[in-house]
């Protein structure tokens, strides 16, 4: 008998399962107690999933091998277009519960208090590839689709409130100049390159957008923590068919809160998946992220006395003047079961709205109207991308759609046209009364390309961004600039964004062009409106001003050795347990370490794979000889210096000074960091990490 073959093969025991060794040894799993028979694509059972079919032992593949061919054949084809843009994302389920009665405004099903409607929401970055960092200086996709019981409503918004252009049709020149230069492949998910600030450059529209950029906004430390909007005005239409404007705001009921560029240089490094981990982890553990959904609504008066065109998605209206009225939670608890069929396939379009919920003649939403419909095409192959579960709405429906590939959700009956004579066989019908109906604005005008003057104002809401921030979020602006460009080989590029910053704000300019050596001020850019001087500062566009209240969803990461006091560790894991927040072991090794009263603390982390840029506050706690190990680990150095230079709270044990010295801090330590000798000393400490950062540290940092 010839070798290899079933026969050969001796079965064994592994746990409570069979199992067959091959003829090199190794050990695989059969079927049997409870497990299921391997199958081929069409039900066949499988034999021996392990060698392909031969002609002799040592001869050639026989094509006769269906089971190697399909198998092979399915696995040449798993990829799919990835996404033109938004190619990483990271998606979750949950529900949105309506909070308030909104019925006077709206008579979406969605709003109507009390309901709970199921959604899904991917969060995404914009310009990376599928497998770029998750922590790449970048805006994030905040899009979420409402299974409504009158249909599925996508709102497809990003964690800024504005967009780069006014008009779809440059989205096209915008996505190229950001993404890898043509040529070269390269660089990956950043937008420091000549393409994208000669784009910029070129097009003021954009400059409001590259402030908003520029900010702490496209490095935010978790996607729990972070904003998101609608962007667009859009209307609402209640049940009389009366109209308002609005737009849509999503508030992180944890506060908002951002890495500093440093950090996210070093957080690429050491975990690409940082903020899906994060998401991850926040919903296995049952610690659901949650939003509230808030409406800033407007009339048309309104509309027509703002400073700005509504219908301009280069602009914000400030909260200031039109406050945001909350009227639901979004809350997300459920993981995804498989990543490709929801997170990959889920197909989102800003051109699916219910009753009650309209458009406005943005001509950016406009043009997205049509693209993400057409997008699904190539990108999921078939017009039926609707028939995916992830995709299809969870109320009844009924249509006369039918056929396509892979149609597999088939309409019965002998009527697949309407009008027809069918009666109550005939399929669905029109209603009047529930249908959508558009809601009938009045539109005149001439045919042409047209760009509106009221929205030729570039500047003036940069101008109001940027002051609206605090000091050392304005410092963080100026020093993204200077990284950016600096990262821009042609000077001219560089000056011509020096020169619409000097319309914006001239320290800001001035302190981008020093940053640059820049050799003398070029001029303002030409600007077609003056900037204006008299908008009033907003403070809610401040992330530093709208922190959380608490430590809460936050992580303490520990670095400690052997030895290290057990009172002192328990005071703290009292502390953030109290708090809502976790706390992480960091070690020399990975299996941990003993505390002084012998107990044996497991380490999440070793030194190496777990730097202090993954945590939001942290503490070295060791002891005299542990602490001889840490000074000569560089990776230790760097825990103790980089959590100081991110302006991080710190915590110590009196021991771990010949590491802090040695890390270059100590003769600096500042009210951020605190000595931790008793068991009742962390609580302390946690309440004083409530702040987040200790941004005092930064003006002296330099
Ligand atoms: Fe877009 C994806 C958000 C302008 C064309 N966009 C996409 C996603 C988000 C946004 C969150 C990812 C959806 C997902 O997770 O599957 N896009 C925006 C926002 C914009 C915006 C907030 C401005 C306010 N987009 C925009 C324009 C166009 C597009 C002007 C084209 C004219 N966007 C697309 C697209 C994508 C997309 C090509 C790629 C994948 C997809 O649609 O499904 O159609």
């Amino acid at each position: 008998m010839a070798k290899g073959t079933d026969q050969s093969r001796k079965t064994v025991k592994i746990g409570d399962q069979t199992a067959a060794r091959g003829q090199g040894g190794e050990i695989h799993q059969v079927a049997g107690n409870g497990v299921p028979t391997l199958t081929t694509a069409l039900g066949t059972p499988v034999a021996d999933d392990q060698n392909s079919l031969r002609a002799g032992l040592r001869g050639p593949t026989l094509m006769e091998d269906q089971h190697f061919r399909e198998k092979i054949f399915h696995f040449d084809h798993e990829r799919i277009p990835e996404r033109v843009v938004h190619a990483r994302g990271f998606g979750a389920h949950g529900y949105f519960e309506a909070t308030d009665d909104i019925s006077d405004l709206t008579r979406a099903a969605v709003f109507e208090k009390g309901e709970k409607t199921d959604v899904f929401v991917r969060f995404s970055t914009v310009a990376g590839n599928k497998g770029s960092p998750d922590v790449a200086r970048d805006v994030r996709g905040f899009a979420v689709k409402f299974y409504t019981r009158e249909g599925n409503w996508d709102l497809v918004g990003n964690n800024i409130p504005v967009f780069f252009i006014q008009d779809a049709i440059k989205f096209p020149d915008l996505i190229h100049s950001a993404k890898q230069e043509p040529d070269r492949g390269f660089p990956q998910a950043q937008t420091a390159h000549d393409n994208f600030w000669d784009f910029i450059s070129l097009t003021p529209e954009s400059i409001n957008m590259a402030l908003w950029i520029m900010s702490d906004r496209t490095i935010p430390r978790s996607l729990r923590f972070m904003e998101g909007f609608g962007v667009h005005t859009f209307r609402l239409v209640n049940e009389n068919g009366e109209s308002k404007f609005v737009k849509f705001h999503w508030k992180p009921k944890m506060g908002m809160q951002s890495v500093v560029w440093n950090e996210a240089l070093k957080l690429n490094g050491a975990d690409p998946d940082f903020h899906r981990r994060d998401m991850w982890n926040a919903i296995q553990k049952g610690d659901y992220p949650e939003w509230e959904l808030g409406l800033q609504v407007f009339d048309e008066k309104f509309a027509e006395e703002f400073e700005f065109d509504v219908l301009d998605a280069t602009k914000i209206i400030p909260e200031e003047q039109v406050p945001v009225r909350i009227v639901g939670r979004m809350v997300l608890n459920r993981c995804v079961d498989n990543f490709f069929a929801e997170t990959e396939q889920v197909a989102f379009q800003t051109g699916s709205v219910v009753p009650g919920i309209d458009f406005s003649n943005d001509p950016l939403l406009q043009g997205r109207n049509f693209s993400y419909l057409d997008t699904q095409l190539s990108r999921l192959g078939s017009t039926n991308f609707t028939h995916l579960p992830i995709n299809a709405p969870r109320c009844p429906f009924h249509h006369f759609q039918q056929d396509g590939h892979m149609a597999f959700r088939n309409p019965k009956g002998r009527a697949n046209y309407e009008p027809n004579s069918w009666g109550s066989e005939g399929g669905p019908r029109e209603d009047p009364q529930k249908g959508f109906r558009s809601y009938p604005e009045e539109i005149d005008g001439q045919k042409g390309r047209y760009r509106s003057e009221t929205f030729a104002d570039h500047y003036s809401q940069a101008r109001q961004f940027y002051h609206s921030q605090t000091e050392v979020e304005q410092a963080h602006i100026a020093d993204a600039f200077v990284f950016e460009l600096s990262k821009v080989e042609t000077v001219a590029i560089r000056e011509r964004i020096v020169s619409h910053l000097l319309n914006v704000d001239e320290a800001l300019a001035d302190k981008v062009m020093e940053g640059l050596r820049l050799k003398g001020r070029p001029k303002p850019a030409d600007a077609a409106m003056k900037p204006r001087d008299d908008l009033k500062v907003s403070p809610k566009l401040s992330i530093v001003l709208n922190g959380p209240e608490s430590f809460a969803g936050r992580k303490l990461g520990v670095l400690l050795t052997d030895g290290v006091d057990m009172d002192v560790i328990d005071g703290l894991k009292k502390a953030l347990e109290k708090e809502g927040a976790e706390i992480e072991f960091i070690a020399p090794m990975i299996g941990g370490a003993e505390a002084s009263d012998g107990t044996w603390i497991e380490a999440q982390q070793k030194i190496d794979g777990g730097p202090s840029v993954l945590y939001d506050a942290v503490a070295i706690l060791t002891s005299k000889d542990g602490v001889k190990d840490l000074i000569n680990m560089p990776e230790a150095r760097d825990f103790a210096a980089d959590a100081f230079a991110h302006c991080k709270y710190i915590a110590y044990s009196a021991e771990a000074r010949p590491l802090l010295e040695k890390a270059g801090i100590w003769s600096d330590l500042d009210d951020g960091c605190r000595e931790l000798s008793k068991r009742g000393d962390g609580q302390e400490f946690i309440k004083s990490c409530r702040a987040l950062r200790f941004w005092e540290r930064a003006a002296k940092l330099g």
